[in-house]
């Protein structure tokens, strides 16, 4: 019997495809492209919450971090050129952290296709190096399957973006159709002859190291992994901002393996007979530029999982190559078990040069940011999301902040700046019964500080921090070791970030000491608004390890 179907418009059907995949918070900037979609959204809105942001690359980032933290793809509207242009920065984030993404653009109609008639782009050619795929629905009745195909595409394997763009007429046009159920995340899992390889390789192994990273894990897993790692006895790193992907507090943790490694965790990683990474793609930022792992045939013998298939030999010939998700994997790794006394020497080594190299260093200045983030890290509770962007302030997070629990942070693996805020945001209307801080630089803070507008418009009240130190730090860094003393485009002169956060509606606190911490990130906490901490630091201090001047006379010295 056929189902009595009613005729809709292409809004409301779009509207009812998303509905009908799970999605319940989509994030946006309006455009006259897409009005009925809007018209759509207004039928549905006590069960899909439509977030209007103020600007297209903080909506971007706003559905990637979305996506990132609760692992159901970020669904994001933005408008046509204009939009889809100022959109683009979280679509690339979201492609190089494998994070699935939907996003829907508005489209000329087509009866004006291919004129280059207003603000029209072909997205096809302009998103198709960022995405996994892009598509346009042409025609009305088929949207339900077009948003089925995107949300599969999205999650399957490798996560990633998928671009849909909207023509006018397919929006406008009605149809009565039937919506699609809820998409299948296929992931792949591991063979016996798999696991029989892993047992062979890691049996005979003598100075085993793992590395996890990637997107597509669950709590679940990474806890079952966890257990699994602490009774092998194995040492364990996590890739470039991927560090929630085990608790930093247990004894087989031995750090992060991205910008700022620490050397000894390189030379194990370096000196490593086998290697087992679970999830990482084995990016530039993880091997410190493709030095720690050889390309294109490892030193050490790679056992590679990963969930995408195309990833496995990609850069690396791996000793084994294996396509599995990584609860699949995990899964299947409980059934073998390791007793090895050298790897658990090894382990606690790795683990003691891990608390040596994260207790933080006097810095120059009166604000000891590495202690705050310290305090920061033992104070909050365990499953404090804490957001952060790019640039050198990140890079005291990174290192002295411990992550307790699966995701737990959110930051961007393609280091892009103005992603902490708006992560933020996002993390704090997706889980509000979570607390949340962002991390940002006062270059990076004031890419997406817009954002507050956002946040005070939907109630999202977390503290964010914005180191200020007047700089675009870290190019400053590598503008003194390149050219000493020839500064040029690396100063800026700010605002009060404080009064800045008021006049959004927020709470605002400027602290130039250490002592000053305390009591105003317990007064921002208190204050029940959006709140923004300014940390005056010393330009001078631009690593947790070294300053700006050590590094120009070090430079000048080489150059005698
Ligand atoms: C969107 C974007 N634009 C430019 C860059 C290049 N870049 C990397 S870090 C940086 C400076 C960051 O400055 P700030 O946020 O003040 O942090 P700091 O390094 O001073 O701590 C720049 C310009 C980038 N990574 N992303
Ligand atoms: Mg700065």
């Amino acid at each position: 019997m056929k189902p009595d179907l009613k005729t809709r418009h292409g809004g409301r059907i779009l509207a009812d495809a998303l509905a009908a995949q799970g999605v319940r918070m989509a994030f946006g900037v309006p455009g006259e492209s897409y009005l009925p979609v809007l018209d759509g959204l207004h039928d549905l809105r006590d069960r899909l919450s439509f977030i209007v942001c103020r600007q297209e690359g903080g909506a971007s980032y706003m559905a990637e971090a979305y996506g990132k933290l609760t692992g159901e793809p970020g669904v994001l509207f933005v408008t046509r050129g204009p939009g889809a242009t100022n959109g683009a920065i979280g679509v690339h984030t979201g492609f190089q952290d494998s994070t699935p993404m939907v996003v829907f653009i508005g489209q000329v109609g087509n009866e004006f296709a291919e004129r280059e008639a207003f603000q029209e782009i072909d997205y096809r050619r302009m998103y198709g190096q960022m995405a996994k795929w892009v598509g346009q629905i042409d025609r009305v009745e088929r949207i339900p399957e077009y948003v089925s195909h995107a949300f599969h595409t999205a999650t399957a394997g490798r996560p990633g973006p998928v671009v849909l763009a909207l023509p006018e007429d397919t929006l406008f046009a009605q149809a009565a159709v039937a919506d699609v159920p809820r998409h299948h995340v296929v992931r792949p899992a591991p063979s016996h002859l798999d696991l029989e390889s892993v047992n062979e390789w890691l049996g005979k192994a003598d100075n085993p190291f793992v590395i996890l990273g990637g997107s597509g894990w669950t709590g679940e897993a990474c806890r079952k992994l966890e257990g699994w790692i602490e009774r092998a006895g194995l040492p364990v790193g996590t890739s470039f901002r991927c560090q929630d992907l085990f608790d930093n507090r247990s004894p087989s943790y031995a750090g992060d393996v991205g910008i700022g490694l620490n050397p000894k965790l390189a030379q194990r990683i370096r000196e490593a007979d086998v290697l087992l990474v679970i999830g990482a793609r084995l990016g530039e930022m993880t091997t410190s530029a493709y030095t720690l792992v050889r390309a294109p045939v490892p030193q050490q013998s790679l056992i590679h999982v990963h969930a995408g298939a195309e990833e496995l030999g990609r850069v690396y010939r791996p000793e084994l190559a294996i396509n599995s998700g990584y609860p699949q994997f995990v899964d299947a790794l409980s059934n073998l078990s390791f007793q090895n006394s050298r790897w658990r020497e090894a382990t606690a080594a790795a683990r003691q040069e891990y608390l040596e190299w994260t207790e933080p260093r006097p810095m120059p200045g009166a604000l000891q940011y590495g202690q705050l983030i310290r305090w920061l890290s033992d104070r909050l509770p365990e499953d404090t999301i804490v957001a952060g962007g790019a640039g050198n302030f990140a890079g005291w997070l990174h290192r002295h902040f411990r992550y307790k629990g699966f995701r737990t942070q959110l930051g961007p693996t393609n280091g892009s700046m103005g992603y902490g805020y708006p992560a933020a945001v996002a993390a704090k209307l997706a889980q509000p019964e979570r607390s949340v801080i962002a991390v940002c630089g006062d270059g990076d803070f004031l890419m997406n500080g817009q954002e507050i507008a956002t946040a005070a418009q939907y109630g999202a009240t977390f503290v964010a921090l914005v180191v200020n130190n007047g700089l675009y730090g870290t190019i400053r860094m590598h503008q003194e070791r390149e050219y000493p003393g020839r500064v040029f485009g690396t100063e800026l002169k700010n605002p009060d970030f404080a009064a800045y956060a008021r006049a959004f509606g927020g709470h605002g606190e400027t602290v130039e000491r250490t002592d000053e911490f305390a009591p105003a990130f317990e007064r921002a906490q208190a204050s029940g608004k959006p709140a923004i901490i300014e940390l005056r630091i010393d330009p001078d201090a631009i690593t947790p390890a070294t300053t700006l001047s050590a590094i120009r006379e070090k430079a000048i010295k080489s150059r005698l």
